[in-house]
Parts: C-alpha cells; sequence; structure tokens
C-alpha cells in the first residue's frame, strides 16, 4: 500500500509526525462534535458495554483530542498511547508500533460532505474507533500480540492471513453478550449506517469465529461487509492469539483457496438475529451499562 518504505521528508524515520493540534479550525472541532454526537446516539445498545465505558473515561466530545493529554490519560489505564502519522505507513512500521502499544492515528478530519463514507480514515475513524477499546486492559493486550504476530507473520510471508485477522476482529468484529450480539470493531463503530447494517440487516452472515476460518476469508473494502465474525468474548480473542502457534496455520492456509466473503461452509456456527439483538432497556441491577444509559 504505501508508496515508500522511507519516510517523506518531514516524517520521521517511524512514520510520526506531529499531531498539529493548534492547526484544527473551529470547523474541524465542528466535525468531529458532529460526528461524536450521532454515533453516541447510535451505539446505545449497540457497541460493546467496553467501548462506551472507555468512551466516557476518555472525554472526547468537544472537539479533536490533543494525542499528548489523551495519551497520558491512556498510558495510565493500560500503557498505551496515541501517535499521529501522515496516513497509511507500511504494514512493519504498522505492526512495530502496536507491538510497542503505540496505535498511530491519522491527524486530519474528513470534510463536511464525506460525513458517511471517506477512503482513508481519518482522527475519527481512528481515535472515535479504535482509542475506547484500547482503555479495556484484555483488549489493550490482543492489539499488542496482534502487533507483535504481524511482525512474525512478516517473516513468514503470511501478511495476508494475518491482515484478514486484523480486518474481522479490529475493524469489523462482533461479540456476542449476555444481551445479545454488539459492535466492537472500528470499522463499524465509526459508521452510522454500518452500525446499523452489522446487527440488524438479515443480508449479511454472522459466523462464530474460528481462527483458520478468519484466515482463509477475504473481504471487502469497498462496501458494506457481507460476513461479520462474533467472538465470544476478548479473553477468547487473546487467548487463541496467544497460544496458537500461527506458523502451522499459514503452511495449511497456502494450500487451501480462499473463502469469499457473504460464503458459508457447512461445519460454520451462524449467529441468528434474534430479538435478543436490540434487548428493551434493562434497569436490573448488573444489567450492561449501556442498558442503563440513554
Ligand atoms: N497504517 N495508518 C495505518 N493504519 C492502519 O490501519 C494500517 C496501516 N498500515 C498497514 C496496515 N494497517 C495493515 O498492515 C493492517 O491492516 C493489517
Ligand atoms: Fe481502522
Amino acid at each position: 500500500m504505501p508508496l515508500h518504505a522511507e519516510p517523506p521528508p518531514g516524517v520521521a524515520p517511524d512514520w510520526t509526525i506531529p499531531q498539529g493540534f493548534e492547526r484544527y479550525s473551529a470547523k474541524a472541532h465542528g466535525t468531529w462534535r458532529t460526528l461524536y454526537r450521532r454515533q453516541v446516539r447510535t451505539l446505545a445498545g449497540r457497541a460493546v458495554p467496553a467501548f462506551l465505558e472507555g468512551l466516557r473515561r476518555l472525554d472526547m466530545e468537544d472537539g479533536i483530542p490533543d494525542f499528548r493529554r489523551l495519551s497520558d490519560r491512556l498510558e495510565r489505564l493500560t500503557g498505551w498511547r496515541v501517535v499521529a502519522v501522515p496516513g497509511l505507513v507500511p504494514d512493519d512500521v504498522f505492526f512495530a508500533h502496536l507491538a510497542g502499544r503505540r496505535f498511530v492515528a491519522g491527524n486530519f478530519i474528513r470534510g463536511p460532505h464525506e460525513l458517511d463514507y471517506l477512503e482513508a480514515p481519518d482522527v475519527f475513524h481512528d481515535v472515535f474507533g479504535h482509542v475506547p477499546l484500547l482503555t479495556h486492559p484484555v483488549f489493550a493486550d490482543y492489539m499488542e500480540a496482534y502487533g507483535r504476530g504481524g511482525l512474525r507473520a512478516l517473516g513468514l510471508g503470511a501478511l495476508t492471513p494475518l491482515a484478514r485477522l486484523y480486518w474481522y476482529t479490529v475493524e469489523f468484529g462482533l461479540v456476542e453478550t449476555e444481551a445479545g450480539l454488539r459492535i466492537y470493531g472500528a470499522g463499524i463503530l465509526s459508521s452510522r449506517s454500518e452500525s446499523r447494517y452489522a446487527l440488524e440487516d438479515p443480508r449479511p452472515v454472522r459466523i462464530a469465529f474460528d481462527l483458520m476460518r478468519v484466515m482463509r476469508t477475504r473481504y471487502r473494502i469497498d462496501d458494506f461487509q457481507e460476513t461479520y465474525f462474533v467472538i465470544p468474548s476478548f479473553a477468547h480473542l487473546l487467548e487463541v492469539t496467544l497460544e496458537t502457534d500461527f506458523a502451522p496455520i499459514y503452511r495449511t492456509l497456502a494450500s487451501l483457496p480462499a473463502l469469499e466473503p457473504g460464503e458459508v461452509l457447512p461445519g460454520d456456527r451462524l449467529c441468528p438475529l434474534g430479538r435478543r439483538s436490540r434487548p428493551r432497556r434493562r434497569t436490573a441491577p448488573g444489567a450492561p451499562l449501556e442498558a442503563r444509559a440513554g
């Protein structure tokens, strides 16, 4: 994806740049606030409770956050920091940042004419979508483990299957909770239309997470997903990532045909869209936070 292996002029050797927080216009902060409010309304009862809890703790509703202040807060919680980059960075650079608990984020924000769709991930996708779950200790560990796995995968020539794992978890993952299916993937969490589609539309298939199955499945970058994978918990995702030796999986995958998005295999466990997917508000003690809020 990147055109240069070397950072362009003005970009540090690790591909970071200053965020330039002081340079955001009032309009840029206004775009952030519009998106933020809209998305908070959409995500009540749809996002995984840990995301909404992280969002609350990060205090980002007033405008594009200053990465220094945001990082200081996040570092106290889970040891992660947020660093600015000019756009997509080379895979090895991306993985090295994750392995060092640094999340790379674009510093620019989409224009008011492209609130619903954009091609390159901007600061709203990267920070609103990804950073709140980095406050969750288990998810935070998964992201680091993924970065380490990425560096190993590059050495094994296995970027493609590993990129599919990122796509179907970090970007477009769903999780089963006691209250029903919830969103944890940042690509969904930062999109109003896909937040509804991913949970409520009958068209996509929702398949129980299986590492090999995920790594075999191609994905689309230009439309809503046709397949979502559902994890039982962040603990399961972390455990599988830490305890599986990916090398034999990559070897097996090399001899198997890839699967298309939307394809269903006889062995797939499908997650039906029951009434449980949009529960009525519960107020009983111990009900998920999101069910009580809003
Ligand atoms: N760069 N800025 C940025 N953001 C990403 O999500 C990203 C990247 N470079 C490479 C990359 N992702 C891929 O390697 C992963 O999607 C697997
Ligand atoms: Fe992303």
